[in-house]
């Protein structure tokens, strides 16, 4: 029986990825690989509609692929693959935009936050059709799921519609995907600021927990982690949103109930919560840093890797393409 088709994907837009990536995606997808024929990407496209430093970003795309491998993505198992180096990505993000609406593109909130934020001289052309580029990367692999999290289901919703619309247009062309959100208690806040999610390019980097970080540091990001006056170890996000925010990252790499991890730290303190929090985090962490900082040091093996796959996801897009030129009428090369 043929497996149903998962893609997903994180931007290298940090030199680690964070805990939030790791709860939020990369253990769903590690879960998810047996199952389905999966397609994991490093999507550098959409990390360059913001400004990158060229020789960064390259290094950036390498180290987040190393992350996907050292959290167990098996490229043997899945297809890992970097987005530039297959190129109908962005051939058919092109023909997207020709049945998007400027209305339907100008309503996704991402872009409005974004642009925002940067002012509009500061943001790029590509931040708006960043959506389009989006639904390209999952109609081209006919994707059945997207583990995503709540903040991008409405890209998928756009890459839904932008589906039908074009196979009511030109014929059945593209599977029409259902987005797979991941739930509430898998969002990750920031340690300093907890009513903000945790970002891997956050300005400041003193609530965030990189994957990358050396341990000691990650221990001292944890035993600083803002709480509150209460001292008792309780879950309440909208009261006790510090506190919440730990019992989440504990339950969430232990296999935990919230409830049980406040039963053993009833009566004694964030001191003693933190401390054991921190053992949990570093010990999940530790493997991972020390298998993706082995595979970085082979920088050409983890190229050949890259490369490899790439070949693999661009003959499965490439049928898409091709189908979808012809469909539309574009004159084919003789
Ligand atoms: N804080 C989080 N909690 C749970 N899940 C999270 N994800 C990101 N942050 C959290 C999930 O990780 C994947 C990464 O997707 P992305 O790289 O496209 O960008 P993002 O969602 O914008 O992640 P960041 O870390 O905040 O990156 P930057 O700083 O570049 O914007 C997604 O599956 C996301 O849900």
């Amino acid at each position: 029986m043929t497996q149903a088709r998962l893609f997903s994907g994180m931007q290298p837009s940090a030199d680690s990825l964070q805990i939030g990536n790791y709860i939020g995606a990369l253990m769903q997808w590690r879960d998810m690989q047996d199952a389905y024929d999966a397609f994991f990407c490093v999507v550098d496209l959409h990390a360059i509609t913001v400004p990158q430093d060229p020789a960064e970003l390259r290094e950036k795309t390498r180290r987040t692929a190393a992350q996907y491998i050292a959290a167990g993505i098996e490229p043997s198992k899945s297809t890992l693959y970097v987005q530039s180096q297959v190129p109908a990505h962005a051939e058919l993000a092109w023909i997207l935009s020709t049945v998007t609406g400027f209305g339907e593109a100008g309503r996704m909130t991402q872009f409005k936050d974004k642009s925002q934020r940067y002012g509009s001289d500061q943001t790029s052309v590509a931040l708006f059709t960043y959506p389009v580029l989006m639904a390209a990367d999952i109609l081209l692999y006919q994707a059945n799921v997207v583990p995503v999290g709540d903040d991008q289901k409405q890209h998928v919703e756009l890459t839904r519609n932008l589906a039908e619309r074009f196979n009511s247009r030109f014929g059945e062309t593209f599977t029409v995907p259902e987005p797979v959100i991941q739930s509430d208690t898998a969002r990750i806040y920031d340690l300093q600021t907890p009513t903000s999610k945790m970002s891997k390019s956050a300005e400041s980097q003193a609530g965030v927990l990189y994957l990358l970080d050396d341990i000691s540091a990650t221990a001292k990001k944890i035993m600083r982690a803002v709480t509150d006056s209460d001292g008792t170890v309780h879950y309440d996000r909208e009261g006790k949103p510090g506190v919440a925010n730990l019992l989440t990252i504990y339950a969430a790499l232990t296999g935990r109930q919230i409830a049980s991890i406040e039963d053993e730290y009833a009566g004694r303190g964030y001191g003693d919560f933190k401390k054991g929090l921190r053992d949990v985090v570093v010990s999940e962490f530790e493997p991972v840093r020390e298998r993706a900082l082995e595979l970085l040091a082979d920088p050409a093996e983890l190229d050949r890797l890259l490369a490899a796959n790439a070949e693999k996801a661009a003959e499965t897009a490439e049928k898409t393409l091709s189908a979808v030129y012809d469909r539309i009428g574009l004159l084919r090369r003789g």
